[in-house]
């Protein structure tokens, strides 16, 4: 007998697939398309357990929609522009391309050896010219739509980075990628605007419902952060325009007792007395020292400073002090607020602290806040409130305030969103260049397009490292950054900012659908063929980054006309991590296993099948709790059964034994399901009953010779492939097959073969039949008990009397003796 040689075979099949093209897409109509994307990986390093987790779950679905007969697109590539290999790079005393482009060969040689089933042929790179002239190309059409702009404000800055960070990537006030706590920075940045698609954004998700997972979804909303209230406008003494601000509550209006604005918001700077300035200044600086999370943090005692000015409730002409405080942030509603402590629980600690006083407008029945130092925010009567005195709940409260604010001029109802626009520039070197030329004379002026792609300076090696500018405004890049303008001819500068790499990123899976177009960023037919991705797999992490992102670009390319849909991707799936003894993998911790030497001990198919066995897919599975030693063994037995069966290839299964074929068809029935509602662990967990079938119908059944267990091994072989490609391929071989099993065809379960068998039971009381019941043909003594003592007119014959005695013969007779 043969033994099963991991890493024979996978040398052997690596060679097979590439040369046989067996998993490049036809694209030619000869059947449905299906569309299958893994979010592309970073060229950090090589492939670690993580992806190993990640890329098999994708690789299974592909596999699967192969054999179901589609024509599958399962492309991969590069995110290869960005921080890890710039950072890495000056390190090494590197230019960042040879980093980059040295990991992507070794993450490449990693996955043909993980056996996943790519489309080779239409890999990309982010950072390759031919990719982010496009990039640049997709910049300049939301530039001319007004989707792209630059403003200043004060943004998210990384200390140890020296870059700004858009807000989706500060978790918890600190840098998402380097951890350090990030700071302010007023500065002038481009923005996509992607707040003017807020309301489409939710407005498209429930067609994502039970496809996406409901925590992304849930995430995406409370990001987007939608939230209905009014506008309403105060005159402020001395100013002569009113100032606006978004409150959700504008029935509480009579019970506004002072007016805040965020300090480090243009307008407090404007407001501040002389005489205040000093104090105001001081407090400034302690404010851009604080993160959004501390600001908005319950349990941080209020601080904040008087204005020295005042502002004049609309409804009732009262003067309400003007102060800065911290708690209210910039770039939120209009970055003022109107404070009503009685019913805002900030509002009622600033008020506390600084001696404001309280008033309470709505009686809810709680106690006095005044008192109990707990803001009252529920419905009740309103009082002190003039005209809304007496209405019983805030719904009637917050229309009768609204409708007297529009007959007054003073306010109107209105929506905002938490979102605030993604500022997209980087002063970082390694990233697409901004195609912008500044000109004293004519302003922002787009490349021309048949002057894209605006490529990066070489710069090697020039000082690379963050300074807080980016390196192609340093004097080695001057003659890179001189040049005429495009408009006037006069002297002009390129921008020197380059874009977030998530900006690489949300237009990548339309250019696999025509990877070398010189044309254009992708054919519009192409992705009609294509796109939307079918199944996206990638990690929950990217929830509110790259999957939002994706969305709008998504949405703007709609608009532009140059996709026909407007959601990118149907169906998603977030993978797990793969974490060890109960943490997460970590150099510091020292608990990292490598993928690499774990391949070399057991081979690809143990680890892949041991980690798709270790859990259902968007589960967190624990190396430590992994056993791929048993995993091995069983792999070896699988191959066993396939290796003795020793009927003809083509022998007709229907004359085989059919106890063993019911069986088989009712677990063909059962892993078909599993892989099709995604829970692989079953897949897998199904696959070894299979093989234990097969191994007692070749030791205590019909034997290797039946036909029954041929196709039995047949199955399992194309099952097994799917999570341990290589010894599906070994075992599709050894039953005499021509190559390759990843092209075979998923056979149906036969429904005549689910039907279970049934026999005819009789029942008697006293000797007189009163039932005839279809039990299965396998029932036991008790179950045909059961069934018998249940049936109606059964019980009416023994009405209501003891039962004595039940004789039981089956599969003829069940007989009860009443007492
Ligand atoms: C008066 C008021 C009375 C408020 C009341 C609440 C309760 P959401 O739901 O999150 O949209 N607010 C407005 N702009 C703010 C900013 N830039 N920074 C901090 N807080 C701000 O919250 C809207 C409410 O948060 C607004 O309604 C405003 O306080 C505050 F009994 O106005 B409210
Ligand atoms: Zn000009």
């Amino acid at each position: 007998a043969r033994t099963y040689d991991a890493s024979a075979a996978q040398e052997r099949w690596q060679k097979f697939w590439e040369e046989d093209r067996t998993f490049v897409a036809r694209d030619d109509d000869s059947a449905e398309r299906r569309y299958v994307l893994d979010m592309f990986p970073y060229p950090s390093g090589d492939l670690h357990m993580g992806h190993a987790e990640a890329f098999v779950m994708g690789d299974i679905a592909a596999r699967y929609l192969l054999m179901q007969g589609y024509d599958v697109m399962h492309p991969i590539g590069w995110d290869s522009f960005g921080l890890p290999a710039e950072n890495a790079a000056i390190q090494r005393d590197a230019h960042p391309a040879e980093w980059t482009y040295a990991n992507i060969e070794t993450q490449a040689a990693s996955f043909k050896r993980y056996g996943l089933s790519f489309d080779w042929t239409r890999r990309l790179h982010t950072s390759d010219p031919e990719y982010y002239r496009w990039t640049q190309w997709l910049f300049e059409q939301f530039f001319a739509k007004g989707l792209a702009y630059r403003k200043a404000s004060f943004v998210n800055w990384c200390p140890v980075d020296q870059t700004v960070l858009a807000n989706e990537q500060v978790a918890q006030g600190a840098c998402e990628r380097c951890g350090a706590a990030v700071t302010k920075r007023r500065l002038t940045q481009w923005y996509f605007k992607i707040t003017d698609y807020a309301q489409r954004l939710l407005d498209d998700m429930p067609a994502l419902e039970g496809n996406w997972p409901d925590r992304v979804l849930a995430m995406q909303r409370n990001w987007i952060g939608r939230s209905e209230g009014a506008y309403v406008d105060f005159t402020i003494e001395g100013r002569d325009e009113p100032l606006t601000v978004f409150t959700t509550r504008p029935d509480t209006l009579y019970g506004a007792t002072f007016f805040v604005v965020a300090p480090d918001a243009p307008l407090a700077d404007e407001l501040v007395t002389d005489e205040q300035r000093e104090a105001f200044e001081a407090y400034l600086e302690q404010t851009k020292a604080a993160t959004e999370i501390e600001r908005q943090s319950t349990e941080r005692p209020k601080t904040g400073v008087f204005t020295g000015r005042y502002a004049i409730n609309p409804v009732n002409q009262e003067k309400l002090p003007v102060w800065a405080a911290d708690y209210v942030l910039a770039d939120y509603g209009t970055g003022a607020i109107m404070a009503v402590p009685a019913h805002d629980q900030r509002d009622l600690e600033f008020a506390q602290a600084f001696g404001i006083p309280v008033k309470v407008v709505i009686d809810t029945g709680e106690a006095d806040p005044n008192e109990s130092g707990v803001a009252t925010s529920g419905d009740g009567t309103y009082v002190n409130s003039v005209i809304l005195d007496g209405l019983p709940d805030k719904v009637s409260g917050i229309a009768a305030m609204n409708a007297k604010l529009e007959a007054d001029g003073t306010g109107k109802a209105t929506v905002t969103y938490r979102l605030r626009d993604w500022l997209l520039s980087r002063q970082r070197f390694w990233g697409c260049p901004i195609p912008i030329i500044h000109c004293p004379t004519c302003g922002e002026v787009p490349v021309p397009e048949d002057q894209l792609p605006v490529t990066l300076p070489d710069l090697r090696g020039a000082d690379l490292k963050p300074k807080g500018t980016s390196p192609l405004a340093s004097e080695a890049a001057r003659a890179w950054r001189e040049v005429a303008c495009p408009t006037c001819g006069g002297p002009a500068e390129r921008d020197t900012d380059t874009m977030d790499t998530f900006v690489d990123s949300s237009w990548y899976y339309f250019r696999y659908c025509s990877p070398t177009d010189e044309q254009a960023a992708f054919d519009k037919d192409a992705t009609r063929r294509w796109a939307p991705v079918d199944q996206y797999v990638g990690g929950v992490e990217h929830a509110i980054l790259h999957l939002l992102y994706s969305r709008f670009f998504t949405k703007v390319l709609y608009d532009l006309d140059l996709i026909t849909f407007t959601e990118p991707f149907t169906r998603l799936m977030n993978q797990g991590q793969v974490i060890n003894a109960g943490k997460a993998m970590s150099k510091s911790l020292g608990n990292g296993v490598d993928l690499g030497e774990q391949i070399d001990k057991f081979g690809v198919d143990v680890i892949r099948a041991a980690l798709v066995f270790a859990g259902p897919p968007e589960d967190d599975i624990d190396w430590a709790a992994m056993s791929p030693a048993s995993m091995s063994k069983f792999l070896a037995r699988a191959f066993r059964v396939a290796d003795e069966v020793t009927s003809e290839v083509g022998a007709d299964p229907a004359s085989g034994d059919e106890a063993v074929r019911r069986g088989t068809h009712r677990l063909l029935a059962d892993i078909t399901e599993a892989v099709e509602s995604q829970r692989y662990n079953v897949v897998v967990a199904r696959i070894m009953e299979l093989v234990n079938h097969i191994r007692k119908a070749i030791d205590s059944g019909p034997g290797a010779g039946d036909p029954a267990v041929r196709e039995a091994s047949e199955f399992t072989a194309q099952a097994i492939s799917l999570v341990a490609p290589y010894l599906g391929e070994e075992m599709w071989a050894v039953l005499g097959h021509a190559p390759s099993v990843a092209r075979s065809t998923w056979p149906s379960a036969d429904p005549a073969l689910l039907v279970q068998d049934t026999v005819t039971v009789v029942v008697q009381v006293q000797g007189k039949v009163r039932a005839k019941l279809d039990l299965p043909a396998d029932t036991s003594e008790a179950d045909a008990t059961a069934a018998a003592l249940a049936d109606e007119n059964v019980q009416r014959a023994l009405n209501g009397r003891e039962v004595a005695k039940v004789i039981v013969r089956l599969p003829k007779m069940v007989s009860i003796v009443p007492a």
